[in-house]
């Protein structure tokens, strides 16, 4: 019987990652680099500072910046992120989210989120489902990131789960591999990707049945 469900943002609650892929091309043909979308996917799951040293390497040009630099880099990248973000609203939830977690709330079953992004509050708020999270665990005090257990333990006991009672929903491989390692029920949510080491996966939220997830 699972006991709490723990959320990844991007690309399960809502994409953004269209708007990363904007902010990040930008910036990176500004200094004279060209990331493409399927460059764009490996960043999919990656903290704003490793997203940036990847397009930087990718560009042969990973030695050319300070750390000052580099956080200036990130900070630009982030302002144009956030600006894109200005409409997001509750038409930008994916779908079968927002049933799902009516469903969950009906059922007293707690929710958290692991995201790597520094923006999740925010983006919750827009999207009008803050609400149903009782804890959104901050990226920053982690010492690693996704495929690290780490998110998935903090995100599961801080709404008082045991990781081995928590279902944890992905669409990246690396948040996939961090649910398993953290013991936990993994739902894979992708219509393109196959997701090696998911227990369940759908292209979707709306092809989730609730009560067949807590039985697990
Ligand atoms: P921010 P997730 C991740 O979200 C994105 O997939 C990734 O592209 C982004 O770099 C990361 O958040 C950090 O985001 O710049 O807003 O702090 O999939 O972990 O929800
Ligand atoms: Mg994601």
């Amino acid at each position: 019987m699972k006991k709490g469900f723990v959320f990844d943002l991007d690309g399960v609650i809502t994409d953004t990652a269209k708007f990363h892929y904007i902010a990040w091309k930008d910036l990176a043909a500004n200094l004279g680099i060209t990331i493409d979308e399927t460059f764009n996917e490996t960043l999919k799951g990656i903290s704003r500072m490793d997203s940036l040293d990847k397009i930087l390497a990718y560009g042969h040009r990973e030695n050319d910046f300070t750390t000052a630099e580099k956080e200036a880099l990130a900070k630009k990248k982030n302002d144009e992120y956030v600006k894109l973000l200005a409409d997001l609203s509750e038409a930008d939830l994916l779908p079968g989210v927002h049933d799902f977690l009516v469903q969950a709330k009906k059922r007293n079953i707690p929710c958290s989120i692991a995201s790597a992004s520094k923006n999740a509050p925010m983006i919750l708020e827009k999207l009008g489902v803050l609400e149903f999270f009782g804890h959104i665990v901050d990226p920053e005090t982690l010492k690693k990131g996704k495929p690290d257990p780490e998110i998935f333990v903090k995100a599961a006991e801080s709404i008082g789960v045991a990781p081995n009672d928590a279902v944890g929903f992905e669409d990246a491989q690396a948040g996939i591999e961090g649910i398993k390692a953290a013991g936990m029920y993994a739902v894979g949510i992708s219509a393109t990707e196959v997701l090696a080491g998911a227990d369940l996966q759908v292209a979707s939220m709306t092809e989730l049945d609730i009560e067949q997830l807590i039985n697990q």
